[in-house]
């Protein structure tokens, strides 16, 4: 499979003054919003997303459209007086140049539009390899920007799978490749990445934990565990897989987490691929309280499968006595995506907030929900560095130029001139 990207398309889509090209991206946005029902309606043909998140998935897609279409009046530089006389001094945002977006099959229209809607806006050309699971809505999506109007060759779509991947990672007109994927493919894009001397934006798995104290308000901590650990039957990367409850709540905890969880149905193909884990873990001591929506306790730290992302319906229990011992166990895993703390003391909110290591943390909520108007990313294992949405996001799709103008007819030595 060869790709020749449009350098025609890339030179005067950079040329297109920014509130020009946002007028494009206010386009999507409104057939976004014009035809979410059939597009969420793809995604739960094609997926198997349940249609209420499946339409909640376009909404961020048409959320993120409104919010980076507004930057298109909004790419500030900065200007700033010179150290010398008669000399201006002043920085723009630019470009990168060709954007290659390779994207996971969980979130085929929302995750795609975090990276193309900020790439475009800020003056990129992008080519989109969606997952090979998930090309029917790779293929509505990229038609939405064809109605919109945008000019052949700003977005090209090509399929395949992994191999088709790696070509775009090496091919010599990409000069970025944003990666949203699993830990052992992302490092394969940044080993890549860094030989060829290119960017790379990773964002990576997720071992998400929700810490409930002893003086939560333990309703609220239930709903906000089963939403995130088996909503979308827990295949979100901001999923909770882990539980970290104060030794005085774990038994009234774990007894309504159980009765909730019996009354659930998830996605069974993604419970299988987790079966081997989770006998693994009852070999090793574990209790596994229910089946379908997989609550596991009799739990430690360091087992395996409270370390290791599953990628499905599987949560642990995990027993602390304090909201120290909660909060190394939550830091000690090699993801840090998303994390939660439910407690009533702002004290020990705050404390949580500053001391949980991860990219996301959430106060009296669960792990899953990110904003678009918020960076969304993650440290350790789960990104480097790098973030989307929010204005993170400009960062990660743009070079800085510094500009300096010399209009006193003579040489000036910055530094040595005093
Ligand atoms: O990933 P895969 P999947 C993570 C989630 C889980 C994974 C699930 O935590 O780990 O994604 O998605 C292409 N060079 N996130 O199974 O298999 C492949 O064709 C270049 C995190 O789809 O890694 C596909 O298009 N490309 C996230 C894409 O990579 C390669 C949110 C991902 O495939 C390649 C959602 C290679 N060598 C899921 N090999 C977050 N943190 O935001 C494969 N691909």
């Amino acid at each position: 499979m060869q790709f020749r990207p449009h350098s025609a398309a890339q030179h005067s889509w950079r040329a297109t003054p920014a509130p020009r090209r946002a007028e494009f991206l206010y386009r999507v946005g409104e057939i976004l919003r014009d035809k979410k029902r059939d597009l969420a309606a793809i995604i739960t043909g094609e997926i198997g997303k349940p249609a209420t998140e499946a339409a909640g998935e376009v909404q961020e897609a048409i959320d993120m459209a409104y919010y980076m279409a507004g930057e298109g009046r909004r790419q500030f530089g900065h200007t700033v007086p010179s150290e010398l006389p008669d000399k201006w001094a002043m920085s723009v945002r630019e470009p990168v140049g060709l954007v290659a977006a390779i994207t996971a099959w969980n979130f085929p229209i929302a995750v795609p539009s975090w990276k193309i809607l900020p790439a475009l806006v800020l003056g990129n050309t992008v080519v989109w390899k969606p997952s090979e699971r998930a090309e029917r809505c790779a293929a509505a999506f990229a038609q939405v920007f064809r109605d919109a109007g945008l000019p052949i060759g700003v977005l090209e779509l090509v399929t395949g799978d992994g191999r088709v991947g790696e070509m775009l990672v090496r091919h010599p007109d990409v000069r970025l490749v944003s990666f949203t994927g699993s830990r052992e493919n992302g490092r394969r894009v940044a080993v890549a990445c860094a030989e060829l001397g290119k960017r790379c934006a990773l964002e990576l798995g997720g071992k998400n934990a929700v810490i409930v104290l002893d003086d939560a308000d333990l309703e609220l901590a239930v709903d906000g565990i089963i939403w995130s650990a088996f909503g979308t039957s827990g295949q979100r990367c901001t999923s909770c897989s882990r539980v970290v409850v104060h030794k005085a709540i774990r038994q009234a905890l774990t007894q309504a987490l159980v009765e909730r969880a019996k009354e659930l149905s998830v996605d069974e193909a993604a419970l299988k691929r987790c079966e081997p884990a989770i006998l693994d873990a009852i070999k090793a001591g574990a209790r596994r309280l229910t089946t379908g929506a997989t609550l596991l306790d009799n739990v430690t730290a360091q087992m395996p499968i409270a370390q290791e992302e599953l990628f499905g319906p599987v949560c642990v229990i995990i027993e602390v006595g304090s909201l120290e011992e909660a909060i190394t166990v939550n830091n000690n895993v090699p993801y840090g995506l998303s994390s939660s703390i439910y407690t009533q003391d702002v004290s020990r909110a705050f404390t949580a907030a500053r001391e949980l290591s991860s990219g996301i943390v959430y106060v009296n909520a669960g792990t899953t929900g990110s904003e678009v108007q918020l960076p969304f990313g993650g440290v350790r294992s789960t990104g480097n560095g790098w973030r989307e949405a929010g204005q993170a996001a400009l960062d990660t799709f743009s070079e800085w130029k510094t500009i300096y103008v010399d209009y006193s007819g003579r040489l000036q030595r910055a530094q040595i001139d005093r």
